[in-house]
């Protein structure tokens, strides 16, 4: 589950009979170096503000007189607050959509950030915040060469995937994986680690490959020689292949279909059936 998108900080109030008192310092109350402050006052009561994200910079807003209410969105979860007091700061961070709505007559909504103005850094374009915030996850440690992965989808360390692979929205490839070029996997795919795709495997959406599950495209290999296409293996919508399963080449494995941990699969596997054993055989169905 999402964490909450308003981080507020409450500012102590200093002060005595002569009134009220609040000190803002940076790296202590201000979580940053503080560049530049502004402020907004005199605005519209009717005339809503911001509609945009920044790529990298930090803020803290505090309504020292008056109140409005900010909108935040993560491109995930929308959340409102009001800022109707001077001692309370809303920590805004980067690649957060921002609105100001409502503002009193009265309003002045002070503004620390933590770098100079740079329109460069706005995302003014609602759309291109959305595929910003929604861009495949690529770990720093793997080596990812297609450019056609889709959104939400996550890529885990030394994983190498070659540049004609294509993947889906919203999977997981986690860590230590190959994925060859003619490969296609759908969306909401989970890949474990430990397995190698190679050439001629397509994988449904849905699908789920558990640790060191071994594909196979060539029935008779021998080192050196190739065959003049690879045998294609399809994995249906929604099955599962369980932990260290090997599939033989040119295999379809049906819908929803379970294969048992270790299973060796030598024949094609009906919609629904429960695979078990080496070679694996039919051991009942799943519930449709
Ligand atoms: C933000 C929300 C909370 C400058 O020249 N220098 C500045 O430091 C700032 C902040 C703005 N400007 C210019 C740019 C525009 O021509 O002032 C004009 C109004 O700015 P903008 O339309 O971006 O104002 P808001 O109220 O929509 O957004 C502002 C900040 O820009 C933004 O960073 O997070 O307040």
């Amino acid at each position: 589950m999402k964490m909450s998108l308003i981080n507020l900080v409450e500012f102590p109030i200093l002060g005595d009979e002569r009134g009220s008192l609040i000190a803002l310092e940076a790296m202590k109350n201000i979580p940053f170096d503080i560049k530049r402050v502004y402020y907004i006052f005199g605005a519209d009561e009717t005339i809503a503000r911001g509609f945009h994200a920044h790529k990298a910079l930090q803020q803290v807003a505090v309504c020292v007189a008056g109140k409005c209410r900010m909108v935040l969105d993560d491109g995930y979860l929308k959340e409102d607050v009001w800022l109707d007091s001077p001692n309370k700061g809303l920590l805004i961070g980067n690649n957060i959509w921002r609105e100001m709505h409502d503002f009193s007559s009265n309003c002045v909504l002070l503004v620390f950030a933590s770098e100079y103005y740079d329109e460069s850094d706005y995302i003014r374009n609602y759309d291109e915040f959305l595929k910003e915030a929604h861009k495949p996850f690529i770990h720093s440690l793997s080596d990812v060469k297609s450019e056609n992965i889709g959104s939400d989808t996550k890529i885990w360390q030394y994983s190498v995937i070659l540049k004609d692979a294509v993947i889906g929205e919203n999977c997981n490839i986690c860590a230590h994986t190959l994925i060859e070029n003619d490969v296609r996997i759908g969306n909401n795919v989970t890949v474990k680690s430990g397995v190698y795709i190679w050439d001629g495997v397509t994988i449904e959406d849905n699908v789920f490959i558990g640790p060191s599950v071994t594909f196979t495209n060539d029935k008779n290999p021998r080192s050196k020689q190739y065959p003049d296409e690879f045998s294609k293996t399809i994995i249906k919508f929604g099955a599962s292949i369980g932990a260290n399963a090997t599939i033989l080449p040119g295999i379809t494995i049906g819908q929803n279909a379970m294969i048992g941990a270790g299973a060796v699969v030598t024949k094609s596997v009906p919609d629904h059936a429960i695979m078990i054993g080496n070679p694996a055989i039919i051991k009942g169905y799943v519930n449709k």
